[in-house]
């Protein structure tokens, strides 16, 4: 029977083999550094092999950040600049269809896009980059634009989310990645971010998504002025929405990457506070299917523990990614496939390429095609 008193490991342990949701009580308590990492770890694993057996899911993907040029100034980010400075960059068409081009050359299935808020740039420029890329690549699936991105076009155009959405969609939108999160609370948002759009709006912009048909990732950017009630705080947020909409895929939790931030005094969050939030998310996150170890910024070695500690993703090839590289990554800016498998398998899972949807993708010769999963091949996930 599950006893209802103050948190301990022992009735987190039985909720969890139960399979019961953890109070923000529990994921409080399993932040307290007397409660040992590998014990969160086997249950977060428990969690794992539930939902996805022993699969670790990868994709063949490519990044394309059109313009670092950007309105805000959140002082995590070591990406953007200003209008005027000679870093700003950005792309042209040609640059754009040639990134794509380069994607389907490498037989990417996923082109992951984002970028800064240019302060010249009309929607309409946003909305065309997608419609190019789709009438180039059919094929390619555009996973792009942040709820803050969402935000700020509704705020340039006077649209409703759900109109930009639609016409994104229509354009060739495929789904939404998650960044744009950090911290909900807003006695950190306020600090670190503090012209973004608000936990509400964010939130508000995935609903719509959901209701749309649009599969959306959620993120935390976590180890650089949050404490740990306020990660909590923003997972529970994160599973509420879950509950109203389902149309989450995956959580990815960001550790922090100080250099060339307003915050580069900060030391970067070790490797146990790594593992512990992956875990401690996986076991938050009861509706979630997927958590993503993010390769790039956690680091190879680190990713592969926490396949063991929550983690059944471990994102794509990921080539030409920026946002990390310039916060001090010294993560390759490319893995190929052979080695992201062998990094899987060096980890003891199954390396399983998916698509962006989490579908099965079979590959011959250059050819790959996204399959449904065959009844009992997958553990969880529709
Ligand atoms: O929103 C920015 C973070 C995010 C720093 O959906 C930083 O599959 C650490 O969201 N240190 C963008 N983090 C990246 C992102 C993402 C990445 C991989 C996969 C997916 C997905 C989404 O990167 C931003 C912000 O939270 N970020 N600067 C930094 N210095």
């Amino acid at each position: 029977m599950i006893r209802s008193t103050q948190p301990s490991l022992e009735t987190i342990r039985d909720k969890v083999e139960a399979g019961q949701r953890l109070s923000a009580d529990d994921g409080l308590f399993l932040y307290g550094d007397d409660v040992p990492l590998n014990e969160i770890g086997q249950l977060a694993n428990l969690v794992r092999e539930r939902k996805n057996g022993n699969h670790a899911y990868y994709n063949i993907n490519t990044h394309l950040n059109p313009t670092n040029i950007c309105v805000y100034r959140c002082i995590f980010c070591a990406f953007r600049s200003d209008l005027r400075d000679p870093h700003g960059y950005l792309m042209d068409d040609e640059a754009i269809i040639a990134r794509g081009q380069e994607a389907v050359d490498c037989g990417a299935t996923e082109l992951h896009i984002v970028g800064g808020l240019h302060h010249q740039k009309k929607y309409d420029w946003y909305l065309n980059l997608i419609r190019i890329l789709h009438e180039a690549f059919p094929r390619l699936h555009l996973k792009a634009w942040t709820g803050v991105e969402i935000e700020w076009f509704a705020h340039m155009t006077g649209k409703t989310y759900r109109e930009i959405l639609e016409e994104m969609i229509e354009a060739g939108l495929g789904s939404m990645p998650g960044g744009g999160a950090e911290i909900f609370h807003p006695e950190v948002r306020d600090r670190i971010c503090e012209h973004k759009s608000d936990a509400g709006r964010w939130l508000e912009i995935h609903r719509t998504a959901h209701a749309l048909g649009l599969r959306t990732n959620a993120t935390m950017l976590y180890g650089h002025i949050e404490k740990p009630y306020h990660r909590i705080d923003h997972l529970i947020r994160l599973r509420e929405l879950q509950d109203e909409t389902g149309g989450f895929q995956t959580f990815i939790p960001l550790a922090f990457h100080p250099e060339n931030t307003g915050l580069s005094h900060l030391k970067k969050p070790s490797s146990l506070i790594d593992l512990r939030t992956m875990a401690i998310s996986r076991l938050m996150l009861d509706n979630f299917d997927h958590v993503k170890a993010y390769w790039i910024m956690l680091g190879i070695g680190t990713a592969q523990v926490a396949l063991s500690y929550g983690a059944d993703d471990i994102d794509g090839t990921v080539r030409h990614e920026l946002i990390y590289h310039d916060a001090g990554a010294t993560t390759p800016e490319v893995l190929g496939v052979e080695k992201i498998r062998q990094i899987i398998i060096e980890a003891g899972r199954e390396p399983v390429e998916r698509d962006t949807l989490y579908r099965k993708v079979v590959r011959e010769g250059d050819a790959a095609e996204s399959q449904a999963w065959e009844v009992g091949e997958r553990v969880a996930g529709r």
